[in-house]
């Protein structure tokens, strides 16, 4: 489309002179840096992802670090999930929301020790909102972003890959749960994790210096396997129903509309920031909730950047938050964020620049 102007603001993974090694063709934006969003073979890419393995530059994923005697109190305040019973080494989806119940993050949580916490994030800066957070509370804590980058590993072959670099041990991995380990004396926490339903793990590095050697170690290890690059695959996370914050959420969303219910535990204290506003979310019953969108016919949409509206009977009743040709159902398909008396089956329009598509809503996910 066009290119990118090189900035200090746009700070570069430690990945980036690998992807760059790999023919990355696109990037977008993600927590000010960027993060390679294609290597020129759409196609071959998704396969490799579904029925191989593919290695995936996500340090735009950074840690907003917690750390101190109050770093378990801080966490908790934080997150609209109980995180009593979380032990060292285990790691947790977590929903973050703001006074209101509205949705601010989705981050996974990582607990290091008693006192220190990561939360690996999405798109938004909560660096500034948990430290903001801690002074006002006057709690005993640092929050920093620490030299963390994780490299994703994803696809039915990964765990063999993974294995073959690290030993066996990582089979026993529970989903989320890490371990901190080294390779080459370069520190890394393995994690079974990662933003997509075709299995994985994350290799998040502990030395932005070693980005190119964990890079091609990973790379070297995966070859009797086929591995190649890939990144976040917006197909499969579509077809698999994994959200994406900030594309499929707005600046109201909250957790129950967008299927994340079962991560808030309303039992949770009171000083939990948002907690009190869900309950009365919940008490009084959501307006809005996310469905499958089918569109009519058998030729690939351009994507775009906005939602587009969706109507039933005449009447605008939500949005189409993303859409994209799904490979393996051969259709265009998105995520609906439509009226709660909507309902799979229910036959619609999408009015995508002006032009009304026939579709049908249906549930979550599609596979
Ligand atoms: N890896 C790391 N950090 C991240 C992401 C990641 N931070 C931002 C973003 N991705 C967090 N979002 C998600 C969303 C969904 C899942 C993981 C990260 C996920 N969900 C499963 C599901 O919805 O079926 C399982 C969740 C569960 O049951 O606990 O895997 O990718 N480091």
């Amino acid at each position: 489309m066009f290119g990118i102007t090189a900035s200090s603001r746009l700070r570069p993974s430690p990945f980036y002179e690998a992807t760059l090694a790999e023919g990355v063709t696109a990037f977008t934006t993600y927590n000010h840096m960027l993060m390679p969003t294609g290597f020129g073979q759409p196609q071959a890419e998704y396969w490799r992802l579904i029925n191989g393995v593919s290695q995936w530059d996500v340090a735009v994923e950074r840690q907003v670090q917690l750390q101190g005697p109050d770093a378990a109190k801080l966490a908790q305040i934080l997150c609209t999930r109980d995180l009593s019973q979380c032990a060292v080494g285990q790691g947790k989806y977590v929903a973050l929301c703001n006074h209101d119940g509205v949705l601010i993050n989705d981050p996974i949580l990582l607990k290091l020790d008693d006192d220190r916490y990561w939360l690996s994030i999405a798109d938004s800066n909560i660096w500034f909102w948990a430290r903001a957070i801690a002074a006002e509370r006057g709690l005993r804590v640092t929050v920093s972003e620490p030299d963390v980058s994780p490299l994703a590993v994803q696809g039915p072959q990964a765990e063999n890959v993974v294995a073959s670099i690290f030993g066996d041990w990582v089979r026993g991995l529970k989903y989320f749960w890490f371990r901190n380990t080294e390779i080459a004396g370069i520190p890394v926490a393995v994690a079974r994790s990662g933003w997509s339903k075709q299995g994985g793990f994350e290799l998040y590095l502990m030395d932005g210096s070693k980005g190119t050697q964990l890079w091609n170690i990973v790379r070297e290890a995966g070859k009797p396997w086929g591995i190649g690059p890939g990144n976040p695959n917006a197909c499969e996370r579509i077809e698999t129903g994994l959200l994406s914050y900030g594309g499929d959420t707005d600046g109201s969303t909250n957790p129950f509309e967008v299927r994340m219910g079962k991560y808030v535990d309303l039992d949770i204290p009171d000083d939990v920031i948002g907690i009190q506003a869900l309950r009365r979310i919940r008490r009084e019953g959501v307006q809005r909730q996310q469905l499958g969108v089918l569109i009519d016919g058998d030729q690939p949409l351009e994507p775009g950047f906005h939602w587009h509206a969706i109507h039933h009977r005449g009447a605008k009743v939500g949005d189409l938050t993303n859409c994209v040709w799904s490979y393996r159902l051969q259709r265009n398909i998105g995520f609906g964020l439509v009226a709660i008396d909507c309902a799979a089956g229910d036959r619609v329009e999408v009015h995508r620049h002006g032009q009304p598509l026939p579709a049908s809503l249906c549930a979550l996910p599609f596979l």
